[in-house]
């Protein structure tokens, strides 16, 4: 048994290499937020550090990414911390380079950056003796259960000691994360004093299960900008600094854990709804909000929902007002609208229904109406022929042509 405690680092999914919104500074932003991360890590004397996949966004980095990634590791070796990595789904699952000869983990573990763990249990050492059991997974998706069960079986004997730390470095979305699971919670093992999870960028903990997932080091995707109020910007990444030691009595090693924030570029989701205003309503509306949240180096997304009254304006289109931002760093916009109708359908036959329409509606003139009319009494009798679903299909396309040809 070891008398000290062990401590190491988790950081998970850099997506370095990440081109988002395809600007330079947005690119430099995840090697900011990567290093910086690595910096806060240093100054805790970890004796290693996971990194639990995607260290790439791609499985092919390029140079720029990979100088990055470089440097930034390098700062790792020269303090003499060994850093443990797992791949993800990014950066190596699907690269071809494996069958030539090896991927860019490959690489970086013959570079004496890292040691990369490919389905196998290793020993972590320090000054001569074993400090800790890591056992590494590839990433497998939907097949994690049966890959995990098939390691554990080939690894039961290690497994099975209890004079070091246990840990498990996975990438894969557990069940409470989000939808989408590759494992259950159930299908964890109890063997595990430490399950080390990537894959999903929020951060997530379950204690009981000893499961932690630190999140990506940088927002990867809007949806992960969620924050405690509408108005607060989302702006804090962290990652895992951990503290294991040995409970004599119960022959298990507890774990003191401490999720560290550091400050990333400030995003936030701005919604508005309207309630069926008028177009021009809208269009002033949706001006002021975006001069008014306008921040300087943020990335703002906009969404304006709603309905408008009347079928003069089919599509709005809010990009026209991009212009008004001048301050973010990049802005989104995004419009989804759709028209209601202002016509009360009491239609004692679908002739009055359709005549309703094309005065309410269209605001046609009467003396155009009865033409139209005939078009739509002939429609109706084919349809009827035809057996088609008059209100939802045929009429359709009929207001269409409507609108088409009063553009
Ligand atoms: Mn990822």
């Amino acid at each position: 048994m070891i008398e000290s405690p062990i401590k190491w680092c988790h950081i998970s999914d850099a997506h370095l290499g990440n081109r988002q919104y395809n600007l330079i500074d947005r690119f430099d932003d995840f090697a900011l937020a990567f290093n910086k991360a690595v910096d806060i890590a240093l100054d805790e004397s970890p004796d290693f550090i996971l990194f639990t996949g995607d260290m790439f966004e791609t499985s092919r980095p390029g140079a720029p990414e990979l100088r990055q990634a470089i440097h930034i590791l390098s700062k790792i070796k020269s303090k003499g911390i060994p850093l443990y990595i797992i791949q993800g789904n990014h950066d190596t699952t699907y690269s071809r380079d494996k069958k030539y000869g090896g991927d860019i983990l490959d690489f970086l573990e013959d570079m004496e950056l890292l040691t990369y763990i490919q389905d196998e249990c290793i020993p972590v050492m320090k000054n001569g003796r074993e400090i800790a059991l890591i056992l590494g997974i590839q990433y497998y998706g939907k097949r994690t259960s049966k890959a995990l069960m098939e390691l554990l079986n080939n690894y039961r004997e290690e497994l099975e000691r209890t004079d070091v730390p246990k840990i498990l470095m996975i990438h894969a979305y557990f069940e409470g994360m989000r939808g989408n699971v590759d494992l259950r919670k159930r299908q964890l093992p109890h063997l595990f004093d430490y399950v080390a999870a990537g894959h999903y960028h929020m951060r997530y903990e379950d204690p009981e299960l000893r499961l932690y997932c630190p999140g990506s080091t940088e927002h990867v995707s809007s949806t992960e900008w969620q924050s405690s109020s509408e108005n607060e910007f989302a702006d804090e990444k962290g990652f895992y600094s951990v503290i294991s030691y040995c409970d004599e009595s119960q022959m298990s090693w507890k774990l003191d854990t401490k999720y560290i924030t550091y400050k990333v570029r400030p995003k936030r989701q701005v919604r508005t709804e309207f309630d069926q205003m008028e177009l021009e309503s809208i269009r002033n509306k949706t001006e002021r909000i975006l001069i008014e949240n306008d921040t300087h180096n943020a990335i703002l997304k906009f969404v304006f929902s709603g309905s408008y009254e009347g079928m003069e304006h089919p599509f709005v289109n809010l990009q026209r007002f991009r212009n008004k931002i001048t301050k973010a760093f990049h802005a989104d916009i995004i419009s989804k609208f759709k028209s209601i109708s202002t016509v009360t359908w009491k239609p004692q036959s679908r002739r009055d229904a359709y005549e309703d329409v094309l005065r309410e509606q269209f605001k046609m003139p009467e003396k155009e109406i009865p033409p139209y009319l005939s078009f739509v009494e002939k429609l109706i009798k084919i349809t009827e022929d035809r057996n088609y679903n008059l209100y939802e299909d045929v009429f359709d396309k009929f207001v269409k042509k409507i609108q088409k040809s009063q553009e």
